[in-house]
């Protein structure tokens, strides 16, 4: 039985070009801030990392990228990127976006670009043009930074000059772009800062992203809206505005907790894929989207982890491009409010998960890419190489 055919098709086109990109981070040991357990499985540099991601990349054959937090995985600059970029090579996989790191060195108590001291700002400003630079060296199209400046206390900062320092801080790095990459900047409404946070949502970072200069984006990470916020409603609007730069894809049930994606609220990830795929179907073109994957896994194995993040990724993707967008439209003009709302939760309901196995066999995959990696023998291979050298202390990454 299954799905008549011409759905059948419809979910092979879509994955077929639904490419999702590993974060390095994902696959080190990180933990909260109570406290880190330590994974015997848990990648402890980048060539691990890429090793790790690459695994996942086999099984599910749609991960060919990996990004890369620059502090964490290139501490030696330059030569990190080269080397990385050529291990990357040696397994069959690309280093993707590269996030600047200004957030975690002393210097930046107080901020980064929006730090009142000027010195510091400038310090900022060459890390995010140092990063420009690896991504040029490791062949990568984004640079994306997440920037932590605000305030936590009523009167302490100028929000004002924060603004203007931050215009000013992300127009120059704009200027050092190639001209095909793109400087994608993502928002977040409290965390660290705790009273004002300088690019708080997505209209700020739209502001920004438009004044810094035409290849600057916006980049949304589903876990940072406040609790019932509309996300796919914004990435309609950034999407009609071609604005959308990008994704970093999480669940989240109370604040930025970057779960696996879809496992509190499944239809929220539909919904925002629905509104990707709608989009390409009114204007015939592909939205040029980074569809990137930002979570923290600190209890479950980080490996088998993404590879189930992959899948789910996959299956919303396929279900959101089952709507018939033009029944859907006819729909919508005649008000026929239950027919319209029916049309999509019945795209949601539908099982794609046989379609999905036969996608992979067809591209020489195992149809389960979670039994492939199980039977792989990769996971007690790594915990007993890595398991056995001395934990590392606890940063973060
Ligand atoms: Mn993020």
């Amino acid at each position: 039985m299954g799905l008549p055919a011409k759905q059948q098709q419809t979910i092979h086109q879509a994955l077929d070009t639904f490419h999702i990109e590993l974060p390095s981070w994902a696959f080190a040991n990180t933990g909260t801030r109570f406290g880190k357990f330590n994974d015997p499985s848990a990648a402890a540099d980048i060539g691990e990392k890429l090793a790790d991601a690459a695994q996942v990349h086999k099984v599910t054959g749609c991960c060919p990228t990996v990004a890369i937090h620059v502090l964490w995985d290139f501490p030696e600059g330059v030569s990190s990127a080269a080397t990385a970029a050529a291990k990357a090579a040696e397994l069959g996989i690309k280093i993707g976006s590269i996030s600047p790191n200004v957030f975690q060195d002393q210097d930046y108590k107080y901020g980064s670009l929006a730090n009142p001291d000027a010195s510091i700002r400038h310090k900022a400003l060459s890390h995010i043009l140092d990063s420009i630079e690896y991504a040029k060296h490791t062949g990568s199209r984004d640079v994306t930074p997440w920037f932590t400046d605000g305030s936590n206390y009523p009167g302490t900062a100028n929000m004002r000059q924060h603004k203007r320092w931050f215009q000013e801080g992300l127009r120059t790095a704009h200027d050092a772009l190639n001209p095909d990459q793109r400087l994608l900047i993502e928002y977040k409404p409290f965390e660290p800062a705790f009273y004002h946070t300088d690019i708080a949502d997505w209209g700020m970072a739209l502001r920004l992203a438009k004044e810094a200069g035409s290849q600057a984006r916006v980049l949304v990470d589903t876990g940072h809206h406040y609790q019932a916020q509309n996300i796919e409603q914004i990435v309609a609007w950034l999407l009609d505005d071609d604005m959308l730069g990008g994704f970093h894809l999480n669940d989240r049930r109370y604040a930025d907790d970057d779960l696996t994606l879809g496992a509190i609220d499944p239809y929220q990830v539909f919904r925002i894929f629905h509104e990707i795929c709608f989009f390409e179907w009114e204007t015939g073109r592909k939205a040029d989207i980074a569809f990137m994957v930002d979570q923290s896994h600190n209890l479950k194995p980080k490996t088998e982890e993404m590879i189930q993040t992959v899948v789910a990724a996959q299956e919303f993707y396929a279900k959101a491009a089952l709507v018939d967008h033009a029944e859907l439209t006819v729909l919508q003009n005649r008000c026929s409010l239950i027919d319209a709302e029916d049309l999509m939760r019945s795209a949601f309901q539908t099982d794609v998960r046989p379609v999905l196995a036969e996608w992979r066999e067809a591209k020489g995959l195992h149809p389960n890419p979670m039994k492939a990696f199980r039977e792989s023998g990769y996971l007690q291979e790594v915990s007993r190489v890595r398991g056995s050298r001395k934990q590392a202390e606890a940063s973060y990454a």
